[in-house]
């Protein structure tokens, strides 16, 4: 007899919002995760993320940012919290790149609202991002998308689980999970403490997803990344200044960043790149050669900036093949449910990444429409 309706493993971004659905639909919820509460050595820390809807990684996201982002707001009712910062989103890229076309393409397909800029309109509008290099380039393109801007992403977090608690969900941290096996039609879930009981499961193990999954032969690559805040030495890089967040295309890479929050300084990151690793380390080891390319975008771009770092910390993507997340029951035992390799760009989506696994879990079938997410796509 199954002691638990679901088990969640992790209980960062989208284990906390399964957790919160599963029990907000009235489950008897054990969440599990290795690590303390409020952790800094996965992929849900770093203050900000963005969330944007005209999705360039592929239009079939945006029926589930849609959803994304009305359940961010119920969240935000529900706590009293804001979670989410509308500041604008100014994408910049060639115009035979990857990032404007799939922008226009999602844009164009679900009548999104975007502006399309020229490069002139974006310098006066925001002179801090006239640098010299924006000009080298011939065929540069910008848009921007006014309902974009930055989730809170600790507070995302610690949000859905004080709202899971609120709904009875049993949180466990410092609880690594050993081994998890099925046994039947349920599950067993083995940690330090003793074998838990479990109707469904649910896997959102982050960056340790591979290991939770490793009789499964699902390729996810682990990428140390990092996230610099940099104290601006020109004025009209703050929020308050109407800064927006930005996505650039570069000819050496894909760069991202948010206004100066505050007084968190500007915070900017490589999307692309990074280094393979097998599992998380901690800490986070420092990286001149990345800090010095985000200083040499920074110069070309952003020259405003400076160089006077503030802080930084590492993180992780889990990356598949393709770039796009898994979000599915396992093929061999319909009672487990795993959402995994968000690849660099699922923060946003946990929110309905939650609802969706708590909806494989307990109806074995997704309301929205995820066959780009299946396993055996
Ligand atoms: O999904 O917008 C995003 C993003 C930017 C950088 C990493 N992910």
């Amino acid at each position: 007899m199954a002691n638990w309706d679901a088990v969640v493993i992790g209980l960062g971004g989208v284990g906390s919002a399964a957790a919160h659905h599963l029990a907000a639909r009235g489950c008897r919820v054990l969440g599990l995760d290795q690590h303390p509460r409020g952790h800094t050595l996965g992929s849900s820390h770093g203050k900000t993320r963005i969330i944007r809807q005209a999705y360039f990684e592929h239009p079939s996201y945006v029926p589930l940012l849609c959803r994304a982002y009305q359940l961010w707001q119920e969240l935000e009712l529900a706590s009293g919290r804001q979670l989410y910062h509308p500041t604008g989103l100014v994408e910049l890229g060639p115009a035979d790149g990857v990032v404007i076309p799939g922008v226009l393409r999602s844009a164009a397909e679900h009548a999104l609202a975007i502006e399309a800029l020229s490069v002139d309109e974006v310098t006066r509008r925001w002179p801090g991002l006239a640098g010299p290099r924006l000009r080298e380039h011939g065929g540069l393109r910008a848009v921007i998308e006014k309902d974009a801007g930055y989730l809170r992403v600790e507070d995302c977090v610690e949000t859905h689980l004080q709202l899971a608690e609120r709904a009875g969900a049993t949180l466990r941290h410092v609880r690594p999970v050993r081994h998890w096996r099925t046994n039947g039609q349920a599950v067993e879930v083995t940690t330090d403490e003793g074998i838990e009981h479990a109707a469904r499961l649910v896997i959102a193990g982050g960056p340790w997803s591979g290991r939770l999954l490793s009789s499964l032969g699902i390729p996810l690559r682990v990428l140390r990344k990092y996230q610099y805040w940099y104290q601006p030495k020109s004025p009209g890089y703050a929020q308050s200044d109407g800064f927006p967040c930005f996505f650039h295309e570069t000819p050496s890479g894909y760069f991202y960043g948010f206004p100066d929050i505050g007084s968190e300084g500007l915070k900017v990151a490589r999307h692309s790149g990074g280094t393979a690793v097998e599992s998380p380390t901690s800490p986070h080891p420092r990286d001149r050669d990345e800090q010095r390319r985000i200083e040499d975008y920074l110069n070309g771009y952003l020259p405003g900036v400076g160089d006077q770092l503030k802080t930084q910390t590492g993180c992780y993507y889990t990356t598949t093949p393709d770039e796009h997340f898994i979000v599915d029951l396992l093929p061999n035992a319909r009672q487990v449910a795993v959402i995994a390799g968000l690849s660099g760009h699922g923060f946003k989506f946990t929110s309905v990444l939650g609802e969706l696994a708590s909806q494989l879990a307990i109806d074995g079938a997704t309301t929205l429409d995820t066959s780009l997410l299946r396993i055996g796509r």
